[in-house]
């Protein structure tokens, strides 16, 4: 018997007992069809999640938002409508990448893809504080997304990211990616930010989160904790974050030297900044 170079399975559990030897699990595949440019083997047994119905839902309530992990960087637009504190996920996706890749590229490939420093949709992830879902023969897990990122390149083989889930809070968020070139390429830096501030546009609380800078997505905590009691003057927390690039060791890359994507995280965060003051003012 020959090993079949393609699986599609139409359960989470059909999957997980494909995922043997060197298997590798596909989405969307925009990620995994350019393993020959990382150096990657592209002659791995493949099994597709695209069968498995389950993992393109989307629920959500007053309390909680949950979203498969296969649903598309354009779904995400659809599917976030209407919940105005998702701001940073649904720019995230909107300005990803290029409409043909965002019609296929999935939510869950963009948070596994390893070695991926650039994503767009894991730092407004962060900001929102999400949690992944994931399972793999051992059981199913709930777990930070930080830690989750940090953790995965020891996770078990055969797991797999069903969804995530946001505990939705007031407040508002958005997200800025800085390009070279403004064509469809990944960014040299993105920032997304959430805001909790009161009804004078003083901030109670933030999450910041910072991609592309160094090799892993996280939170910018230093300037956080910087604007807790600020007014939102996107101009003067600009500024205040020039004083908290101290927190980063940026990566040079074949895009741009590590020094450039730092120069530019204060201007991004003017933007996020000057974006949620408008969200703010037009009560969305
Ligand atoms: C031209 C181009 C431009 C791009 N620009 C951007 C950009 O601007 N911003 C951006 O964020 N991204 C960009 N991307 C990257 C894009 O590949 C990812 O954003 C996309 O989300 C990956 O999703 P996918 O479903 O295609 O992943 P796949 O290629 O299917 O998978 C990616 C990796 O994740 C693993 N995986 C997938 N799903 C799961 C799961 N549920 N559980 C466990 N492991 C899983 C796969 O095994 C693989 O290792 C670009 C890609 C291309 C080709």
């Amino acid at each position: 018997m020959t090993t079949s170079p393609f699986h599609l399975p139409q359960s989470v559990d059909a999957a997980i007992a494909a995922l043997t030897g060197d298997a590798v699990l596909v989405a969307g595949a925009t990620w995994v069809m350019r393993a020959n440019l990382r150096d990657e083997s592209n002659d791995r047994v493949l099994v597709s999640l695209s069968r498995i119905a389950e993992l393109s839902e989307v629920q959500h309530d007053e309390n909680v938002l949950r979203i498969g992990s296969l649903v598309t960087h354009d779904g995400l637009g659809a599917a976030l409508t209407g919940l105005a504190e998702m701001g940073a996920l649904a720019q995230a996706a909107a300005m990803s990448a290029n409409p043909a890749i965002r019609r296929v590229a999935t939510l869950g490939g963009n948070i596994c893809a390893q070695g991926f420093a650039a994503p767009d949709l894991v730092p407004a992830l962060i900001a929102l504080n999400a949690t992944v879902e994931v399972r793999s023969k051992v059981g199913a897990e709930t777990l930070d997304i930080e830690d989750y990122l940090l953790a995965r390149p020891t996770r078990p083989s055969d797991e797999i990211l069903t969804g995530i889930q946001v505990t939705r809070q007031s407040g508002w968020s958005a997200h800025a990616r800085g390009l070279l070139r403004q064509a469809g390429e990944y960014p040299v830096a993105n920032v997304s930010a959430f805001i909790d501030a009161d009804d004078g546009g003083t901030i109670n609380s933030a999450r910041i989160a910072v991609g592309a800078v160094e090799p892993v997505p996280r939170r910018w905590q230093s300037l956080e904790n910087a604007l807790v009691g600020q007014p939102i003057d996107a101009v003067c927390l600009g500024n205040i974050a020039l004083d908290h690039l101290g927190d980063f060791t940026p990566r040079d890359g074949v895009d741009s030297p590590g020094k450039y994507r730092l120069r530019i995280l204060p201007r991004l965060a003017e933007h996020v900044f000057a974006d949620i003051a408008k969200q703010m003012q037009e009560g969305t």
